[in-house]
């Protein structure tokens, strides 16, 4: 939109930075900020407009949009165009992702460089490298507490390592996934350094206080998110002689966005990694961004304007990149990281999906889908160009965030059916084989949270352990269903490294000093390739899982109907035990699948004529696109295996 005040102020700008700009093709440049920078003005005015630096700031915001431009090379910028032109190109069921710990996977960037084979074999097409910056060693948090945004790990490789990683995936056509983490820094990071050696500037780059007066204010409504190692949310440092907001370990610091400054190096390090080849930005725990007192400092409605004004000021330097939003929370609130009060997507394009993963695992506990059918109905419609990251195990721990409500409407009460499902993924109800251990237990509410492996979680440790065969099976079951689910649900799936072939809890890091303390560590194993080979074994378990998954993502590739526009809807049926849906492409509606998935260890079935009044399965056969079988129709019911699942060609 065209406005006087801020397009004078524009003018202003660039006059100033003639010198730069000169002679430099910035067409696509100056055509994208003339469109958003009223957006841009518009947003920054409502966060810092009252300050006296308003427009120095806004200045500077946009000096640094213009030299990231110029920095960014024509190969980027020529990846910006084409995508502008098929602008829905990440809602294709093409994609594929998978996520890992860089070190853990395979020691260093250059040792990634060598895996990439056996990715492009499963069919991984998008990379997340979980951060890989400088952190101070030991107090990392697995790399999200960082000392140096714009420098590697020096174990882990160099900036030219990862810029030769971002060609060589370029020529796989898979995406690159980088972190910034732009809520907090490592207490070694220069800004923080600078603050606690008392520079004014730099102490308003984060919450500092000199009593306990306003923390405890804070407190009065601030959640704790790692109750058991970092308690409270404000840490005393004795050489500042200081408080400071330390929101998830005592040494990460909250980032000040109240302060322009802060913001603005934020966009400029997202710039930076843009820059260097990354086509999609993972933004890490989005809901902490904006703190209030009085509030739970989650979820803020400047949170959301900080983050559509990263979007705006990154649409006009770097428009083919993406942002993920990693907000852990309600559905309710999840949907908002896309943006409210629009048709497209204007704050992040993609965000997890934490609702359907914890869902899943719930699924598996009570072998039903009664919450599932329920609250995944909870997760409201997305908006275009936009889609979801669906994962089934991560890196973090599992949270029960299911909605009260929800779980009530499922027929359990909520205390309870929490008690139970953490009894289950502990190992301490007899009906379960699960392996997982409690995460963050907060002793003052009793909440918990779930770490452990994929497979542990699933069973697999202890059906070998008792060299169970049947037992075996159904933990292949179970890995192989979950994933199906989020291979054909709508969204971007994410594997977790190392699940395709099982891999178990690793308790090597309670003999670390520096990871002992933090048990998601159980599930962050060093991927043993020597293991992995056995993938190429037919009967191993590695193989059977492996070859299981790898059909299951060729066969999503080949469906239209998979990709994410929206095109879902949930089938209620009769049946507990069975969760269903139809996905369908194009304005006819067509093709469509149906999928059917069984939660049960029995075999499970469902009335055809039901589905067919629904217009689905109106046919006298059907083949199961996972396996290319044909199934017989010519009788009433459709039966589904024990932990089976169907993906339909209706
Ligand atoms: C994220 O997760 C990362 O994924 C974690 O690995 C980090 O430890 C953390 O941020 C701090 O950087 O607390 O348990 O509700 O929204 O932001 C996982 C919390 C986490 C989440 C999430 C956070």
């Amino acid at each position: 939109m065209y406005e006087q005040v801020s397009h004078s102020l524009l003018n202003d700008i660039l006059t100033e930075i003639e010198a730069e700009i000169k002679d430099k093709n910035l067409q696509y440049f100056y055509t994208r900020l003339g469109a958003n920078f009223y957006a841009i003005y518009s947003l920054f005015h409502q966060l810092y407009g009252h300050r006296d630096d308003f427009k120095l700031q806004l200045h500077q915001l946009v000096k640094i949009l213009t030299r990231s431009y110029i920095a960014r090379s024509e190969d980027l910028r020529q990846l910006d165009l084409a995508r502008e032109k098929n602008h829905n190109w990440f809602l294709s069921q093409q994609w594929v992702g998978y996520a890992i710990y860089c070190r853990e996977f395979s020691g260093n960037l250059k040792g990634l460089d060598k895996r990439l084979g056996y990715l492009q074999e499963l069919g991984i097409n998008m990379l997340h490298i979980m951060p890989i910056l400088d952190c101070p060693k030991g107090k990392s948090d697995g790399g999200y507490a960082v000392r140096d945004f714009r420098n590697i790990n020096a174990e882990i490789g160099t900036v030219e390592d990862l810029d030769a990683l971002a060609v060589n995936l370029k020529k796989r056509d898979t995406l690159l996934v980088l972190d910034v983490v732009v809520n907090h820094t490592s207490d070694e990071h220069a800004w923080a350094l600078q603050a606690i050696a008392g520079d004014k500037k730099y102490q308003d780059y984060y919450y500092v206080f000199d009593d306990r007066s306003m923390p405890d204010l804070y407190e009065e409504t601030m959640p704790e998110v790692f109750p058991e190692n970092a308690p409270g949310n404000f840490t005393w440092n004795a050489e500042m002689g200081k408080w400071v907001m330390t929101v998830f370990n005592d040494y990460q610091w909250d980032l000040n966005y109240q302060n322009p400054a802060v913001f603005i190096e934020m966009v400029d390090i997202i710039l930076y990694w843009a820059n260097h080849g990354a086509d999609i930005i993972r933004l890490d725990a989005v809901a902490f961004l904006w703190k209030k007192i009085g509030s739970t400092c989650q979820n803020e409605r400047e949170a959301h304007w900080i983050l559509q004004l990263m979007k705006d000021c990154c649409q006009v330097t770097a428009p083919g990149v993406l942002f993920i939003a990693e907000a852990i929370v309600a559905p309710i609130e999840v949907i908002k990281y896309f943006g409210e009060d629009a048709i497209n997507a204007k704050e992040c394009e993609i965000a997890y999906n934490a609702t359907l993963m914890a869902l899943l695992w719930e699924a598996v506990a009570t072998k039903n889908a009664l919450l599932l059918n329920r609250a995944i109905r909870s997760i409201p419609d997305k908006l275009e160009r936009a889609t979801w990251l669906n994962y089934v195990r991560c890196h973090d721990d599992i949270g029960l965030g299911f909605d009260d409500n929800d779980i009530r409407l499922a027929g359990y009460d909520p205390a309870l059916h929490r008690q139970f499902l953490l009894n289950y993924y502990t190992g301490q109800s007899a009906s379960s084989t699960a392996k997982g251990i409690a995460f963050g237990t907060n002793i003052k509410n009793g909440d918990a949270r779930i770490a452990g492996s994929l497979a542990s979680l699933a069973g697999l440790e202890a059906a070998i352990e008792q060299n169970d065969a049947d037992a075996i099976q159904r933990s292949i079951d179970t890995i192989l269903l979950l994933h199906g689910v989020i291979l054909a649900f709508g969204g971007i799936p994410l594997i977790y490294y190392g699940d395709a072939i099982g891999t178990l809890n690793d308790r090597a890091y309670l003999k670390d000093e520096y990871k002992k303390n933090d048990n998601r560590w159980i599930h962050r194993q060093i991927m043993n390739w020597q293991r992995s080979e056995l993938r190429n074994e037919k009967g191993t378990v590695e193989q059977r899982i492996f070859s299981g998954l790898k059909k299951m993502i060729v066969t999503r590739k080949e469906i239209t109907a998979f990709a994410d526009h929206n095109n879902r809807e949930l089938i209620a049926l009769d049946n507990p035990h069975l969760f269903c849906f139809v996905r369908f492409d194009g304005a006819g509606r067509y093709p469509r699948v149906l999928v059917i998935c069984n939660f049960d260890h029995a075999e499970q079935s469902c009335d055809i004529d039901g589905l067919r009044k629904l217009g689905l399965l109106s046919h006298a056969v059907v083949k199961n696109l996972l396996s290319d079988d044909i199934i017989d129709l010519s009788t009433s019911m459709l039966s589904i295996p024990p932990l089976g699942m169907y993906w339909l060609d209706t």
